[in-house]
Parts: C-alpha cells; structure tokens; sequence
C-alpha cells in the first residue's frame, strides 16, 4: 500500500553492525582480548559458550558486505571500531595493522559510495583496562581520549559522521549492575561509578574532536526507556515518568547540560557520582545529533511499594524472538519525547530491528522472514508520521546487515536482513533485504 509520504531526499537510510558482533579475526593483526572475549568463556554467560572469534568474518569478508550493501543501495553503514584492534593495551601503543582493517573497510564503503558512520566504543573494552578497573574506574575515560584521537587522526578525513558511544545504559547498568552483559558485576556502586565514567568518555571524545578542529558530525547513541503508563491514571503517568529517570535521565540529562536528575538520586542515598570540576561542562559539549536505538517499549504502572514508586507490567503485544513486544508506537512516541527536549537537534534511529527464527529454504537459496518485514512496515511508517510532525528526523540505520553474535544469547538470534549461513559463512539475502531495497529506492514506506 502506498502511504503518499515520501521522506525527505536528504533521508539517510542504513545498516548497523558492531566489531566485537561481526569481525572475528580475534587474534589477528595484532588484536588482544576484550572484557567479551573473557566473558564469552566464562561457563554459563552466553548461549552454548559462542565466542566472537569467527563471528561473521567480516574482518576478511568485508568486500563482500560492502557489495551487498551497494546492491541494497544503501546510503551509509555504521560500524564500530574495536579499541583492542587499534590499541590492544588499552593505552599505550598503537596498533597500525589494527587502524589498517578501519582503513580499508573505509575505503571500500567510500569507493561504493557508501558513507562510514562510525562508532568509537560498542563494548569491546581492552581486558588490561578491566583489570585496572575498568569502567568504574576513572582512568578508564581518561585512556578513551588517547584511542578517540588515535581514531579520528586515522579515519576522520574519510568520516564524516561519528557516535561516541553506543548504548551507555547497556555499558553501566546491564553490565555492572544487572550482570548481564561484561564484565557480568552486581555492584550498584560500580555501576552508577560507571555511568558517570561513561558519560565522561563522551564527552571527553567530544572535546578531542572540537579541538583537533575534525571535519563531520559527531553525536551519541542512547538507548532510551520511555515507558508508556498501563492507565490513564494520573498516578500511572507519574510513575511513567518516574520509570525514565534511571534508564534514560542519568544519560540524556547531562548531554542537556541538566546534570543528574536529583529525583532519582534522592531516591538512592546510597549513591555516589564521582563528579569533579569540568566533567558536567564536558559532558554537556554541543554535540551535532543525537542517535535513538529503539526496539521496544515498557509498561508501567503505579506501585507504593517500590522505591520510586513504579513497577513493570505485560504489555500483551506480540513478541520477536527476543521476547521484546512490538510496539512501533512507542517509537513514535520517544522521537516525541526526545525532540520535545532537545530544542531542534537533528535525530537518527542509529538502531531499529527484530530477530525472527530465520532459516533457508531448503534449496538454501531464500530465507522468507515476513515477521521481520512487518516490523519494519510499521516502525517505517512511524518514522513518516514523526516526520511530517516535524521530528527533525535525519536517517535510520537499520539492525542489522546481517545475523550476528548477539551477545549473552550468542549466535542464537538472527537481526540481519542477510543471513549468514554459520557452517560455511555464506551471506543470503532474506526477504527483508529485497524489500528494504525498494523502501530505499522509493524512499517511501512501502
Ligand atoms: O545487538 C544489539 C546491539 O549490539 C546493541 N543494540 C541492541 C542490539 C540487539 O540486542
């Protein structure tokens, strides 16, 4: 059906991916391990023991990416650099074997056309840092500045769009507080230590970009909780709104220049931020856009009992593989939320996607994914409505190119819209990628 909408000719239309996902190649060139090259081979942290060292490959098969993306006729692909491909140590040495691959990669984007969008940090911290302490520990930010520099020195005059960090609600809380994800801590101390050194990096990456005067964008990428309230009650509402203090105000609000939101931390007396002079200043730096990774939305209602005073409900959507309720309005309704605050800061959607229980036909020529096509639809036509609102929406980078190791489960989710056939590491393109081709073409949500 056509919805008579077209976006915006400057629309920028992508494909996301992450090193430690897709690479492989983990002892090559030089590269030492990451806290996830630990982790996977702590017993019981991800799905079977899966490890990132083949992953997809793509460290040698970029080439054939980057065909398949041209084909696609995408505009952009936004990858990340592994900090211990570029600097192993963490500090210290650089790597040039390791920049090489980034060279290269960049080069073969450029040559199809395609434009690099390239994330500094997706979870792939140098172990030596993690054993120093890692992020709960300030010296961490600090070595950021020395790999963000070594990075925009080597790839910057070929770049010109940059995100600091991707998704520092997964680096602190999923990571350090819940234990999900590496270094796998339960310390609330840790983790709210975490946070502020996260948001610091950032902000300490933005201001080597300013002074060594790069060319290009740069912004970050959050992935927020905006949750929806289970009634129309006033006191749902509230407690609605409550439910994003922790997950997206200890984030967003210092990138606002508003510091820490004090309702939260009122609540948690047990908490220290270790603040020192100039970090909040750094971290509010102007940034160029601000990347959204959404892929779905909470419920929540009032609750007297809880600490802040809300608690999480079914939502009764249906689900992706991943168990995450699909809820395009939801996006919808955070672009809102988002533009209501940052005063016409140009947005992308950095991330956007569902795992489906893909497999090949048996001729292993297709993969008929109609689950992941109606997801996109409908996430596409929010974007449109958002749009014609006057969400300063500038692109969207579709989750992912291809399937991926997805963290604790491993290779058992499949995002990509190709499929990548693990025994022998042959792409097919799903369903999914002819028909992102023709909104791409179109540019319209078809
Ligand atoms: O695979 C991840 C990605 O690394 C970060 N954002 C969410 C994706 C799906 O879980």
């Amino acid at each position: 059906m056509n919805t008579g909408f077209s976006f915006p000719s400057d629309f920028i239309w992508g494909t996301a991916t992450a090193s430690f996902q897709v690479e492989g190649a983990a002892r090559e060139d030089g590269r030492k391990p990451s806290i996830w090259d630990t982790f996977c081979r702590e017993p019981g942290r991800v799905a079977y023991g899966h490890t990132g060292d083949v992953a997809t490959d793509q460290y040698h098969r970029f080439q054939e990416d980057v065909d398949l993306m041209h084909e696609l006729g995408a505009h952009s692909y936004r990858f990340s650099v592994a900090w211990p491909r570029v600097i192993p140590e963490g500090s210290g040495a650089i790597n040039p074997k390791g920049l090489d691959y980034y060279h290269r990669l960049v080069d073969a984007l450029l040559e199809k056309g395609i434009e690099p969008a390239v994330t500094l940090y997706h979870w792939d911290l140098p172990q030596p840092l993690q054993d120093a302490g890692g992020w709960p520990h300030r010296e961490t930010a600090l070595h950021f500045e020395n790999y963000a520099r070594t990075v925009f020195d080597g790839l910057s005059d070929r770049v010109g769009r940059w995100i600091t960090i991707n998704e520092p609600w997964c680096v602190t809380l999923l990571s350090h507080l819940l234990g999900r994800h590496a270094p796998g801590m339960q310390d609330k101390s840790a983790a709210y230590r975490a946070i502020h050194h996260v948001n610091l990096a950032h902000g300490i990456a933005l201001r080597v970009f300013r002074e060594g005067g790069y060319s290009g964008e740069i912004g970050t990428t959050l992935n927020l909780t905006t949750p929806r309230p289970a009634t129309t009650r006033e006191e749902d509402a509230l407690a609605a709104d409550r439910a994003a203090d922790r997950d997206s105000r200890m984030f967003l609000d210092p990138l606002l220049g508003k510091g820490y939101p004090e309702r939260h931390l009122a609540a948690h007396p047990d908490v220290e931020l270790p603040v020192e002079n100039g970090d909040m200043e750094l971290i509010a730096g102007k940034i160029d856009f601000l990347g959204i990774n959404y892929y779905n939305e909470q419920v929540v209602k009032f609750d007297p009992e809880a600490a802040e005073q809300f608690t999480s409900v079914p939502s009764f959507y249906p689900e992706t593989a991943m168990e995450w309720p699909i809820v395009p309005e939801g996006l919808y309704r955070q672009l809102h939320w988002v533009a209501a605050q940052t005063n016409g800061l140009p947005l992308y959607v950095t991330e956007n996607g569902c795992a489906c229980d893909d497999v090949m036909t048996r001729d292993g020529s297709r993969v008929h994914d109609p689950d992941r096509i109606d997801y996109l639809r409908k996430h596409f036509r929010v974007l449109a409505r958002a749009i014609e609102d006057g969400v300063p929406l500038k692109g969207y980078y579709l989750w992912s190119l291809i399937d991926n190791f997805e963290w604790s489960f491993g290779y058992t989710r499949r995002f990509g819209i190709i499929f990548c056939d693990y025994a022998d590491q042959r792409r097919v393109p799903k369903d999914s990628y002819y028909y992102y081709r023709e909104v791409i073409a179109g540019n319209e949500p078809v």
